[in-house]
């Protein structure tokens, strides 16, 4: 291992990508790559814990690679592969599934939200079991730092103590990682409902800005976000949906919050809105032309070095995990 300390993450191609997964977890990642030896993986198998159509699953998985690389993710500093192409991801898994309980998954968040639809009793066992699908990824590589958005912090403690009791067990094997979250990396909050997190799978496209979504369409968007009652431009937690869309105008323009409440003294909501827009488009303008520039072909070559470089180390903790439990490698 380098000098560097490792760091590991990944999104799921589990639809489109919006400035949630951007601001709070990518954005970070193009940041750390230069003083971290960085793995980011596209976690199709995490995908599959709910519903995909197969196609549209091969082609979100190259398009979450596009983004990687057009947030500005150097495959020449950094390794990107697709976690079902190396599945020592799964093997491992399967054994941390045994020192995992019932308890600790029942309390995650993300499967409680995400397995209202259909109830618990309807949700898949790999529903459930994500998180430790997640830990198996980190501990795999000895990674030491995860950057991930404030909603993974719990799946991110969960790797914490699977690390922990494994080593207490069969002696020290895993390193145990540390979270990392953006100061100022907050939960970005859905444009329809400030009270729960954007996200791709939120019903309404109204919930979301998302990476590809065209000038006119952000607009729209935007125009239509839920603000609170009043008619100032004021920073405050009793107005959640006001303080979002700052935090949003504040990430995007660097401008701190204080600076954009005196930007806007005197002025409402309506010139607030159709500057945010301006603001995100200028962005995601010049991202764009960077995601269209990439072609499928250059990306999988990309893809396919970064599971060849991964693998290896991959085995290696496998087999350590493997021989450490009793079985024959
Ligand atoms: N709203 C958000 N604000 C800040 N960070 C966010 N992330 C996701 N939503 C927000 C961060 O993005 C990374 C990748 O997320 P993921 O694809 O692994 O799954 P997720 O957290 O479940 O994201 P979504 O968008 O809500 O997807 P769906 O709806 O498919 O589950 C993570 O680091 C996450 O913290």
């Amino acid at each position: 291992m380098s000098s560097k300390k490792r760091i590991f993450s990944g999104v799921q191609p589990s639809g489109n990508l919006h400035i949630g997964n951007y601001l709070g977890a990518i954005a970070n990642w193009v940041k750390l790559q230069d003083s971290y030896e960085s793995i980011f993986c596209v976690v199709d198998m995490h995908a599959i814990t709910v519903p995909q159509d197969p196609e549209i699953l091969r082609k979100k998985s190259i398009e979450i690679a596009k983004i990687y690389l057009a947030a500005g993710i150097d495959p020449k500093k950094s390794l990107i592969f697709i976690q079902s192409q190396v599945s020592e991801h799964a093997e491992l898994m399967w054994i941390l599934n045994t020192i995992a309980k019932m308890s600790e998954l029942e309390k995650m968040t993300q499967f409680k939200d995400k397995s209202q639809k259909e109830g618990k009793e309807g949700a898949a066992v790999g529903l459930f079991d994500y998180p430790v699908l997640m830990a198996a990824d980190i501990l795999l590589y000895d990674t030491q730092v995860v950057p991930v958005g404030e909603d993974q912090k719990q799946h991110v403690e969960l790797a914490r103590d699977l690390a922990k009791r494994f080593n207490n067990k069969f002696g020290d094997t895993f390193i145990v990682p540390e979270v990392h979250i953006k100061k100022e990396g907050m939960r970005v909050m859905g444009l329809d409902n400030p009270e729960k997190k954007m996200s791709k799978s939120a019903e309404s496209i109204y919930n979301r800005i998302e990476l590809l979504d065209d000038a006119e369409m952000i607009r729209k968007k935007i125009r239509k976000a839920v603000t609170d009652s009043g008619s100032e431009i004021i920073y405050r937690d009793d107005k959640p949906a006001l303080k979002n869309l700052i935090n949003i105008y504040s990430s995007f323009s660097g401008k701190t919050p204080k600076e954009i409440e005196a930007m806007f003294v005197g002025k409402g909501y309506g010139d607030f809105k159709s500057e945010l827009a301006e603001v995100i488009i200028a962005f995601l303008e010049s991202f764009q032309a960077r995601y269209n520039a990439l072609s499928d072909k250059e990306v999988m070559k990309i893809l396919n070095k970064g599971a060849d470089k991964v693998r290896p180390i991959a085995r290696k903790k496998l087999d350590e995990v493997k021989t450490k439990i009793g079985f024959i490698v």
